[in-house]
């Protein structure tokens, strides 16, 4: 497409679409112009993908998730369509800024963290390999909470990001599916009637996702919630008009909000119920669609496989096999087969909080055919398995990581080390009688996204060196080793690296009003705020070193850039207490003229998608400090790696295969293993023999605790310092002094711009393997045993 038609594309939606002209024209309007001229281009190719697919009779992959952090989509459209150069000049000719657009799009926050954008990476990474696949997911009107800081207090605002128009989504009225909650059963034999009391729609959104080069391209089919009976117009006719809107208002509840955490159970009967709303309503939609192409539904493992993404849509397999019992008249122990081979389970965390339990009440009350079969698929099972202590429905409760693990035929873990966890912890009794079920995929991210489009100025060094072939075989990566060894193509490395670290300390004294040396250490640690990932950890140290510095001012310091970014769970105090502590330190520390020099805060609020691709790149340290056997995987850290920062971290999760894919003498490694960790925790007393051991810990706790930070209220942090002081699950004491020896091994290493420059390249050559092609690849074989359709320019079909 040349410049020229896209200028009149453009300018054809502005009129046409928009109704706006030129001359009026906002950048609201130009974005929105923009979008839909790109979507044009876009739907063709994905009318035709969907066309293949049903054409090859091929089988489709279900990804379903309560989650799909999708950030911006725009700029993502544009680079894989390969617009990019029509686009800039299109607009240049208009008059139009680039980045002004681009920053004008709301990010669509409808995840709290990892787990979101793994399954927005799989999207994006299924379209790019040709795999017929399709996401489905809620279409939360409210997305993640909008964090705003108030005296350093995180305070929570709702994210309104469909306030605008959507450019992206198509809405299918005609997808419009009955979803039942409550009511009775009436059994006929071994099959029921359910007759459910309440009932609500479920109305598809369709947002198409392209791959790499516009060659295939899949849909994300998002679900909202409508009432049954819209308006209740007698009831307005007497003027009683709150209660005439108020089965539009129930219903919509229902995919108003996304549940802020993503690690705690709510035990909120309206999660439940968004469970089941998305996963029934999903259900349905894949078996409408198999029953227009075949007839006989043994054949659905065949040609569909349903992945589940965490337990939350883990009612998946009770609510098949009611159909294909209850409804198709399927035998029990068969529909139970089927539902098995086509369903398969990723767990995501072992965190004990984090596995979802409903109460049998609860559930019976709001599901109870679903209930009753729980309770006849944990029979098959002890039959089937001659065990009687692993169902489902136990204690009172209704166990989703069993049940999912039941209803599976493949149970996947995240990282290397959190599998092997599963199979010796959680799932320890279950993997001893089906030692086949459980596999491993290590997690990985897009390199579309998380370093051709965030990087620009990198990605251009690479493709300079090697082609641009690494875009979409990211092993290619490799091929940069050599250039590791040369002087003049380490200095362009390094320039890029410290150009993005100028913007990203522009965009902080713009943003945030804080001057910062973009020849420090930008060392970041962004996520979600939680004590197992140890944010408090980074503070102590962050702590110590200021008292260092003020103790010796002219010593020489490496100067430092602590960056922080991530929301707290809204309820989880201790979090909260993490980010106002932070907020506290940045304000004494960044107005100190002892240390400026050397050190410096910074915590932009509301860390999300677009806020990592701008901190991502400018990054010389990533921290991934989490106690270890916590952090199931971490996609954070595979980002940080590949955009050439070096990691600090614990043998946890996906760190543990970053260190061998770079080089364990490439990696500032420290801490306790996973298993010292548990051990360590046995002892009584542990974090005050380590206070006691470890005077600069024992000194930066006092500091926090003497309230040197909070002048205004000195116990302010004691919830903190106690916890640390008595107890310390996480272990953040036992740890501190060998965290504390390895960030100075990183000063001595940065002091060496030559080499770290190298490190750092080396990082970005040797990460490729965690391009999420290479985990779609891997579920494709070990999992839903399905291949891509072949990739051809569907344009020029
Ligand atoms: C998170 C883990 C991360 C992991 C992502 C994606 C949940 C429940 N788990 O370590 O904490 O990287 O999942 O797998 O959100």
């Amino acid at each position: 497409m040349t410049s020229a038609d896209m200028k009149d594309a453009i300018l054809h939606h502005l009129v046409y679409t928009l109704g706006k002209d030129t001359a009026h024209a906002k950048t609201y309007d130009w974005r929105m112009a923009l979008s839909y001229a790109v979507r044009d281009k876009i739907v063709d190719r994905w009318f035709e993908a969907t066309r293949r697919a049903y054409a090859e009779k091929r089988k489709r992959v279900y990804y379903l998730s309560l989650e799909f952090l999708i950030g911006r989509l725009l700029k993502d459209a544009i680079i894989n369509m390969r617009l990019d150069e029509a686009v800039l000049d299109a607009l240049k000719d208009l008059g139009v800024e680039w980045e002004e657009i681009i920053e004008d799009e709301p990010d669509a926050a409808l995840g709290n963290g990892g787990l979101g954008r793994l399954a927005a990476c799989f999207m994006e990474s299924q379209a790019t390999l040709g795999l017929p696949a399709m996401g489905y997911g809620i279409r939360y009107e409210n997305g993640l909470f909008r964090q705003r800081f108030e005296d350093g207090r995180q305070v929570e605002e709702p994210e309104d990001w469909l306030n605008q128009a959507h450019a992206w989504e198509f809405v299918r009225p005609e997808v419009s599916i009955d979803i039942g909650f409550g009511g009775h059963v009436q059994e006929i034999g071994s099959r029921a009637n359910w007759y459910p009391s309440e009932m609500l729609i479920a109305m598809a959104h369709d947002t198409p996702v392209i791959g790499w080069k516009g060659r295939w391209g899949n849909t994300l089919r998002l679900w909202e919630a409508r009432p049954m009976h819209g308006f209740d117009l007698a009831r307005f006719n007497r003027g009683d008009y709150a209660a005439a809107a108020e089965p539009e208002a129930m219903a919509r509840t229902l995919s108003r909000v996304l549940y802020p955490d993503d690690h705690t159970e709510q035990g909120k009967e309206l999660r439940l119920k968004q469970e089941f709303f998305h996963t029934a309503a999903s259900i349905r939609d894949i078996l409408r669609r198999f029953e227009s192409e075949y007839d006989d539904l043994r054949l659905l493992p065949k040609k569909a496989a349903i992945q589940i993404n965490d337990t939350h849509p883990a009612i998946a397999g009770p609510e098949l096999v009611r159909i294909l019992h209850d409804e198709r008249g399927i035998d029990f122990e068969e529909a139970v087969g089927i539902a098995r081979n086509t369903i398969s389970y990723t767990n995501h965390t072992l965190l004990p909080e984090a596995l979802e339990t409903w109460s049998e009440g609860r559930m019976g009350r709001l599901l109870p055919r679903h209930m009753q079969l729980i309770d006849r698929i944990d029979d098959l099972h002890r039959r089937e398995t001659g065990t009687h202590d692993l169902n489902a429905h136990h204690d009172g409760k209704v166990h989703m990581g069993t049940l999912g693990f039941i209803m599976a035929h493949k149970v996947n873990g995240v990282a290397a080390l959190h599998t092997e966890l599963m199979k010796s912890t959680v799932f320890k009794d279950l993997h001893e009688l089906h030692p086949e079920k459980i596999v491993n995929e290590t997690n990985g991210v897009t390199p579309r996204r998380w370093l051709l489009s965030c990087n620009p100025r990198l990605s251009t060094l690479i493709t300079d060196s090697i082609g641009d072939n690494w875009v979409d075989h990211a092993e290619d990566l490799k091929k940069l080793e050599p250039f590791t060894e040369d002087a003049g193509w380490l200095e362009k490395f390094s320039a890029a690296k410290r150009a993005n670290k100028v913007d990203l300390s522009d965009w902080i004294a713009e943003t945030l009003e804080i001057s910062v040396d973009p020849d420090s250490i930008f060392d970041i640690q962004v996520k979600r705020i939680h004590e197992y990932k140890r944010q408090h950890m980074n503070l102590l140290e962050t702590i110590a070193y200021w008292l260092e510095i003020r103790d010796n001012p002219n010593a020489g310091w490496t100067p430092r850039v602590k960056i922080f970014g991530g929301k707290a769970f809204p309820n989880y105090t201790y979090a909260k207490e993490m980010v106002h502590l932070t907020n506290d330190m940045a304000k004494v520390m960044n107005s100190d003229p002892l240390t400026s020099r050397y050190l410096k805060v910074v915590f932009p609020p509301n860390y999300n998608v677009s806020l990592a691709e701008r901190l991502i790149p400018a990054a010389d340290l990533s921290e991934q400090i989490s106690t270890a056997g916590k952090e199931a995987s971490g996609t954070g850290n595979m980002k940080f790696s590949l955009n050439g920062a070096l990691t600090i971290g614990t043998l946890d999760g996906a760190n543990v295969e970053i260190r061998e894919l770079v080089g364990p003498e490439n990696f500032f490694l420290f801490g306790m293993t996973a298993e010292e960790v548990m051990t360590r925790r046995a002892e009584p007393g542990h974090a005050g023999r380590a206070i006691a051991a470890d005077p600069r810990l024992a000194r930066a706790l006092e500091t926090i605790r003497s309230g040197r930070f909070s002048p205004e209220e000195p116990g302010r942090y004691h919830m903190i310092t106690d916890n640390l002081t008595h107890h310390d699950y996480f272990m953040v004491c036992s740890d501190f002094s060998d965290y504390w020896r390895a960030q100075r091994d990183v000063d001595a290493a940065f002091a060496d711009k030559a080499e770290w420059a190298r490190v750092a390249a080396l990082n970005t050559a040797r990460t490729g393997w965690f391009s999420s092609d290479r985990t779609i690849r891997g579920y494709m074989k070990d999992v839903w045993d399905v291949e891509a359709a072949p990739l051809v320019d569907l344009a020029a079909e």
